[in-house]
């Protein structure tokens, strides 16, 4: 089956349907802008942002919202991951992180699912701590910057483990588990009417 992923990046559908593909589900992208509600929760825009999509594109379609939560920041950059990124980038938030011992972060990704009848959210959360320096080239964003829990190496220096691990590979996954099961009483991921 095709569903309709609204997002400017490419990059989210790529790694979105190297899960799909598992699953029959290709993801296609299309490019409506939609305003993102303030909130710390990534399921929170997510499920608006695909309230005001759907009744554009009046067919099943799904939005996803994810950020990079430094615990010695306090969550930030969290949902403002994207406006921190294109202001201070990776050498900016590593600055910020200049003399703290506290490394831990996680990756968290929320999946919005709006059919016009159900909305539903489905979340991943990838554990893991904040490099020294930039390392890598693949992926993109905060890559460089993350290394996985149990690994040594950042996301972009082993992009086979993000594809395996990643907060985006486990949203998809519970997305795609649950349109696989959909009409069976299997619960998956998180449920608003
Ligand atoms: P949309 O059009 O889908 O909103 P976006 O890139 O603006 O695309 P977000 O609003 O979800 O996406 O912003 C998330 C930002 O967090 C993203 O731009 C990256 O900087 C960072 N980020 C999210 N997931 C990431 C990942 O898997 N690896 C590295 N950085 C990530």
């Amino acid at each position: 089956m095709e569903l309709l992923f609204a997002t400017s990046n490419l990059n989210k559908v790529r790694e979105a349907n190297d899960v799909g593909r598992r699953f029959g589900v290709r993801f296609r992208q299309v490019r409506f802008p939609y305003p993102e509600v303030r909130s710390e929760s990534v399921a929170d825009v997510a499920l608006d942002g695909v309230r005001f999509v759907y009744p554009m594109v009046k067919k099943p379609v799904i939005v996803e919202d994810s950020g990079l939560f430094i615990e010695a920041l306090n969550g930030f950059p969290g949902t403002y991951s994207r406006f921190v990124f294109d202001k201070i980038g990776l050498n900016g938030v590593l600055a910020l992180m200049r003399g703290k011992s506290d490394r831990r972060a996680y990756f968290a990704s929320a999946v919005g699912f709006s059919d016009g009848r159900i909305v539903k959210a489905f979340e991943g959360f990838s554990e893991g701590a904040i490099a020294r320096s930039v390392k890598g080239k693949s992926g993109f964003g905060y890559d460089p910057v993350f290394i996985p829990a149990g690994s040594k190496r950042t996301f972009a220096e082993d992009f086979s483990l993000k594809e395996r691990v990643s907060h985006r590979a486990i949203a998809f996954r519970l997305l795609c588990e649950w349109l696989a099961n959909r009409g069976s009483s299997k619960p998956a991921g998180r449920s608003r009417l």
